[in-house]
């Protein structure tokens, strides 16, 4: 059965019964805005007269970019609610606070961020965020090795993997990113001028490394991942944060947790740097911004091996070898260039767009995404021979030019 649907008049009372949510708000004198722009949930966020606010967020028993005619359990939430327990206990600074979870409703309490910009916004915008690359990698390393074996005991990560089961949102995956892409489907849709592009793409060699790369998302339960670590997965920080002492960015919008490969985030992460790029490129953006992007990969890798790094003395287990943490590093290096290409694939060609692209003109999209195409087809088959994310990123447009 459904959990009911919240609306903007129905908040304050709903939050009325919430224990410890007056301590955080006046709700008195609370007013009610739904600010959702994702593609699945509800989210509100409730103001009151003295400045103080937080957010609810509730999961439609829909997928709402769709509408009813797709309907996905509620239940989304509660693997959320598993994904904001990990991260408030292993990387606090660096995802919003958590104000509890009603899984009756399926209602999280949270945080107001409204203040701060959506990653893949101030990116489209052009605005260098200082950091925000190595926040994601520090984040992807911290919970990594604190969900996974390196950092607890194996009895307490079976436990917690078996609790943290998503199958509904693994199924959105799977299909979206290492299925649709590669077929035939009504949900997939592209510039016409890109379809030599696009049906090159099935070209039996990459369907075989697409479908080792599928087998490992589907059958390696690392660590508990975030699932859709992407740039709208993320906040920044506007000056007035910063200058109060801010981290560089903020992790949020779980619901896709489950135990899963370590290099599935950091590889969604690379791909939206990708978008970034080649957006820059044919804007034409400044070169400090340009040469800023450029680096983000780097940024990002390196802080996540630098975070394992420091974490590594207090592995669970003697066992980890300084050996084979280097060779677990390079593993989840090529898990990441491989699942990174099929993030960046399934963005040009399948149902999720992303803003980097669809906000170009015509003429712009096609050679981004001609570029995007054909420097991802090279991260899935290239993934063991790609050393490291230097190479990642091609230099201008090239490879869009036949
Ligand atoms: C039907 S959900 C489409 C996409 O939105 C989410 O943000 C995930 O990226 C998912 O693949
Ligand atoms: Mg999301």
């Amino acid at each position: 059965m459904s959990a009911e649907v919240l609306d903007v008049t129905t908040v304050p009372a709903y939050l009325a019964t919430r224990p410890g949510v007056s301590d955080l708000i006046d709700l008195s004198t609370a007013t009610v805005q739904e600010v959702g722009d994702g593609n699945l949930n509800l989210v509100f966020v409730v103001r009151d007269a003295q400045g103080r606010s937080l957010v609810v967020k509730q999961s439609l028993p829909y997928v709402r970019m769709v509408g009813e005619s797709w309907p996905l359990s509620q239940d989304r939430i509660l693997a959320e609610g598993r994904g904001y327990v990990a991260a408030q206990s292993l990387s606090p600074e660096l995802t919003p606070a958590f104000h509890g979870l009603d899984a009756e409703r399926r209602v999280l309490v949270l945080e107001d961020l409204s203040s701060w910009t959506v990653w893949r916004r101030s990116l489209n915008d052009g605005v260098i965020d200082p950091g925000a690359g190595a926040a994601v990698g520090t984040y992807a390393a911290r919970i990594a090795f604190g969900t996974s074996v390196l950092g607890r005991r194996a009895e307490d990560v079976q436990e917690a993997a078996a609790g943290a089961a998503n199958p509904e949102l693994c199924r959105i995956t799977e299909d979206l990113v290492f299925t649709e892409p590669f077929i035939d489907h009504e949900q997939n849709a592209w510039d016409d001028e890109l379809t030599a592009d696009v049906l090159a793409l099935r070209d039996p060699a990459l369907l075989d490394e697409v479908a080792a790369l599928k087998f490992r998302f589907l059958t390696a339960g690392q660590a508990l991942i975030h699932g859709d670590l992407h740039s709208g997965s993320v906040f920044v920080p506007g000056a007035p944060q910063r200058a109060q002492g801010a981290p560089a960015a903020k992790v949020f919008d779980i619901e896709f947790a489950f135990y899963g490969p370590v290099g599935f985030d950091l590889g969604t992460s690379l791909a939206n740097h990708l978008f970034a790029h080649v957006r820059a490129e044919v804007l034409d953006r400044p070169a400090d911004f340009r040469t800023w992007v450029a680096g983000l990969p780097a940024e990002t890798w390196d802080a996540f091996v630098a975070e394992i790094g420091r974490l590594w003395p207090q592995r669970a287990d003697a066992s980890w070898t300084d050996g084979f943490r280097d060779a677990w590093i390079d593993a989840v290096w090529q898990d990441a260039v491989g699942f990174a290409g099929l993030e960046a694939i399934r963005r040009v060609v399948g149902l999720a767009k992303v803003s980097d692209l669809q906000t170009l003109g015509t003429d712009e999209r096609v050679r981004a995404a001609r570029a995007v195409l054909r420097t991802a087809r090279g991260w899935i088959t290239d993934r063991t021979r790609i050393t490291g994310p230097g190479e990642l990123l091609p230099s201008g447009l090239v490879g869009s030019v036949d």
